[in-house]
């Protein structure tokens, strides 16, 4: 067995893992990346589109934002759709800022060809590390790389980077954290496809046959999604399916719709959750390893983005000065944050989608607060602050 020292042992190379280690060698400060699945298998992954300033300065700060720069589209506002009628909220004009569509396909190619530039280690394909004294000052951790080598990285923090499903938080001990959790009676089907989006904005569509969402990933590749039914898989949606439901949803707008042949249709179910604290000993979480947001709203990278940010500083001042009160406070800040990131996405989650369980009362809410938002600058002013990042 061979042990690797490192400060930091970065567990997930998904765009958290990638993001905190850049940021950390930045301040000279060197991690290694454990990441249970292949290099081709997180770059192909088709997940976030819409992007906050926060997210982008994030970028910027870790070097690699020159392409984001350079191919991504800014939106000034966003577009809310109910039974075919139309408003679009003007982001920019409310707050001062824009959000951008660049897929997070392409910001996790810029960080894993700047991370391999650097000539960062990652341990690609081990999917059995395990966490050991994490309480301690030398948190240890244990995997296989895919040709049988045992190895034991000693570090003096561990970075649970591991998304939804991944094994840091499961390393703390039950009695040591709580997790709150709502899911949703229904997913969404993505559709990636080759034509020019229907409209430059983003457009949140609830009608009676459920909602639909119209993003992009540039002028000539469309991002759609419609609700679908709990239990529903892709093979009960053929791509005639889908044109149908998604035209029809986006009322007069639909028949501006370019159909074509699908190039990845996928279901992702929707939830909200957050396992609270962020950190156990020397082992601190961030990102959808924490916390999940259903995707109404376009906030789980921009959010996880915006944990890494926070424990980097957090890291680079503790080594800076040896005091713990940076990593400390790490928890409770980001929570902070996190539980107005859920309400928002939980909120516009509630608002946009048919829930089975709803009377004609929750239907009448929806639409009256889709009223209210229509006509009050200040409703308007809510969403586009919410939408176009909160401060960090
Ligand atoms: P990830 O991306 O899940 O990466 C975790 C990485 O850890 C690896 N891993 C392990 N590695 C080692 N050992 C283990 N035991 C491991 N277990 C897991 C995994 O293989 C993976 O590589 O978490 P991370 O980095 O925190 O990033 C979070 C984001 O991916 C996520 O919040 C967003 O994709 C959410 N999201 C959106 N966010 C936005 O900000 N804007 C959007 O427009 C947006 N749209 C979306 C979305 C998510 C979606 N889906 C599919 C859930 C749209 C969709 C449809
Ligand atoms: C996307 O472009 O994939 C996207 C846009 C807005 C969302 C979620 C996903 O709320």
């Amino acid at each position: 067995m061979e042990t690797l020292k490192t400060t930091v042992a970065i567990i997930g190379a998904g765009p958290s893992g990638l993001l905190l280690s850049q940021l950390l060698h930045q301040a000279g400060i060197d991690s290694l990346i454990v990441e249970r699945t292949s290099r081709a298998r997180v770059l192909e992954r088709i997940r976030a589109g819409v992007l906050e300033r926060g997210t982008v300065e994030g970028m910027e700060e870790a070097g690699c934002a020159a392409r984001l720069h350079a191919e991504c589209i800014p939106h000034d506002g966003v577009i809310l759709s109910f039974d075919g009628e139309q408003f679009e909220i003007p982001v920019r004009e409310i707050t001062g800022y824009h959000v951008i569509v660049y897929g997070q396909t392409e910001i996790t190619k810029d960080l894993i060809e700047a991370c391999e530039a650097r000539g960062q280690a990652i341990y690609w394909e081990c999917p059995d590390a395990v966490l050991a004294d994490l309480e301690t000052a030398v948190p240890k951790v244990q995997f296989t790389t895919p040709e049988g080598e045992t190895h034991r990285i000693e570090a003096e923090i561990v970075a649970g980077c591991d998304g939804f499903h991944g094994v840091c938080r499961q390393s703390i001990p039950e009695a040591r954290r709580r997790a709150f959790e709502r899911t949703y009676p229904f997913g969404w089907l993505g559709v990636l496809v080759d034509e020019p989006p229907v409209a430059h904005n983003v457009i949140y569509a609830n009608h009676e046959d459920g909602f639909a969402l119209a993003s992009m990933r540039s002028e000539t590749r469309s991002r759609y999604y419609v609700q679908s039914a709990p239990g529903e898989t892709v093979e009960d949606w053929s791509s005639d399916r889908f044109w149908e439901a998604f035209t029809r949803r986006l009322g007069a707008l639909g028949q501006q719709v370019r159909t074509g042949e699908p190039i990845e249709m996928s279901i992702a179910p929707l939830r909200s959750f957050v396992s609270e604290p962020m950190r156990f000993g020397r082992l601190f979480l961030a990102g959808d390893s924490a916390h999940i947001v259903p995707p109404t709203g376009a906030k789980g990278l921009n959010l996880a983005f915006a944990d890494v940010r926070r424990l980097s500083r957090a890291i680079i001042t503790w080594k800076d000065g040896g005091q713990d009160a940076a990593l400390e406070a790490y928890s409770v800040e980001a929570l902070a944050r996190v539980w107005k990131i859920e309400r928002f996405s939980w909120y516009l989650t509630s608002m946009m989608h048919q829930f089975p369980e709803h009377s004609g009362f929750e239907k009448r809410m929806q639409r009256a607060e889709f009223d209210y938002i229509r006509s009050s600058e200040a409703g308007q002013k809510t969403i586009a602050e919410n939408y176009v990042g909160l401060q960090f």
